[in-house]
């Protein structure tokens, strides 16, 4: 298939690229260099330096021999997105070109406004070119579990059937999000259910937890294709934070009790559900939703685990829980459901001592490289 994936030089994004690639089909890849400039704005480099989008595609290309389009501009200015849609006219479109990072949004005004407009304003420009040049291609957009916050009550995979007063209809599970970050992505489900109603887009909307792991089949043994291994409050997911934390003998940063429990996958799962609702799509007319995550854990596990996988190296892990920056609940019920991709064939990757260990090699070889600057700033939800 002609796949665009927007936002192809994050963290997932290029890791979809060559996976998409990989697998024959042709790939373009479209990004403004959003993530990279904020992360030199705040100080916020990732563990290992990492190519351009055009050097990487020409790296992938020398290493795999298939070629993929670069497109950099603003997918928020609708001259650009209507230009690279009318030219490449794809027929999937995946979604991830959003300030991802909920501490970002959360850090004052112009952050937030930052978040605001680029999100809602990306996931806009998408719907309208989609309408307009590529109506029947189907769009995968990356959500979050935290659209959902952490309700005492089971979480449905997206939607939910409701009884009332001898009446019963369907409606989207109640929202809850916990940053201003994830209430964008809220809102992108809003604005895609509206235009799945009235256009009869087909939409697949995944709800992801929090991912780690940086080697994938397509970049292993090749440092110059890894992904952005962030170890910062602000771009570092909890898991490659805690092993880059261990690695410098800095004590894990657990937020006040810890009991706060997530829906957590390796990268080289999130490849395998992007590309499996691709090669299953969703009807026209259908917002699909699917909960994208493998396993549950909670910060205290994960710290655990951490601290275990450490003293396999000989290092010496210490725990430390600091005042929660944020605003959470630290100990609660979660128990999401999440079948619909393994229903579609997806074949879990789960969160091994062999898999810390290669992600603690990796880190390793990158040890004098950590600024323990970056790890902890306490950007609080509430001055
Ligand atoms: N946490 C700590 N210590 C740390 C960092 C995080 O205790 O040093 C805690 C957080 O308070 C939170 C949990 O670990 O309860 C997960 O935090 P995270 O920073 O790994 O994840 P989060 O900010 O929620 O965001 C990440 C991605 C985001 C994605 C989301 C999925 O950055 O793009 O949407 O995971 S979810 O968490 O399910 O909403």
């Amino acid at each position: 298939m002609r796949v665009m994936v927007l936002g192809g030089d994050g963290y997932l994004g290029w890791p979809t690229v060559m996976n998409l690639s990989a697998h024959g089909h042709e790939v373009m890849a479209v990004d403004n260099y959003l993530r990279r400039n904020l992360m030199l704005e705040q100080d916020c480099g990732a563990l290992f330096a990492v190519p351009t989008l055009h050097q990487r595609a020409q790296i992938w290309e020398e290493r795999s021999g298939r070629r993929v389009g670069i497109s950099v501009g603003d997918l928020a200015d609708w001259d650009f997105i209507a230009e690279i849609f009318e030219r490449f006219r794809p027929e999937a479109v995946i979604h991830y070109a959003e300030q991802p990072s909920a501490p970002y949004s959360m850090i004052d005004r112009r952050a937030a406004d930052l978040t605001l407009r680029n999100n809602l304003g990306v996931t806009f420009n998408v719907i309208h070119a989609m309408n307009a040049y590529t109506p029947d291609a189907h769009l995968i957009k990356l959500g979050t579990m935290g659209e959902y916050g952490t309700p005492n009550i089971d979480i449905e995979e997206g939607w939910i059937e409701i009884a009332h007063k001898g009446r019963k209809d369907k409606f989207l599970f109640p929202r809850a999000a916990g940053s201003l970050y994830h209430t964008t992505k809220v809102l992108d489900t809003d604005l895609m259910w509206f235009y799945v109603r009235v256009w009869g887009l087909r939409v697949t909307d995944l709800m992801q937890g929090p991912v780690y792991g940086v080697e994938t089949q397509e970049n292993a043994g090749d440092e110059r294709l890894y992904s952005f291994l962030n170890y910062d409050e602000l771009f570092g997911t909890v898991l490659n934070r805690f092993l880059v934390q261990a690695a410098a003998g800095y004590p894990l940063t657990v937020y006040g009790k810890g009991g706060q429990t997530r829906g957590y996958l390796n990268l080289r799962d999130t490849l395998q559900c992007v590309r499996l609702s691709l090669e299953n799509p969703a009807d026209p007319g259908e917002l699909r939703i699917f909960n994208q995550f493998v396993e549950t854990f909670s910060v205290n596990e994960l710290a655990e685990r951490v601290r275990d996988c450490g003293s396999r190296f000989g290092l010496d892990v210490r725990i430390r829980s600091l005042p929660n920056p944020r605003k959470e609940m630290e100990e609660h019920y979660y128990n999401p459901t999440h079948t619909g991709l393994t229903d579609i064939g997806l074949q879990p990757t789960p969160l091994t001592d062999a898999i810390m260990d290669g992600m603690m090699e990796v880190i390793l070889r990158y040890k004098d490289a950590i600024v323990n600057d970056r790890i902890f700033r306490g950007v609080r939800w509430k001055k």
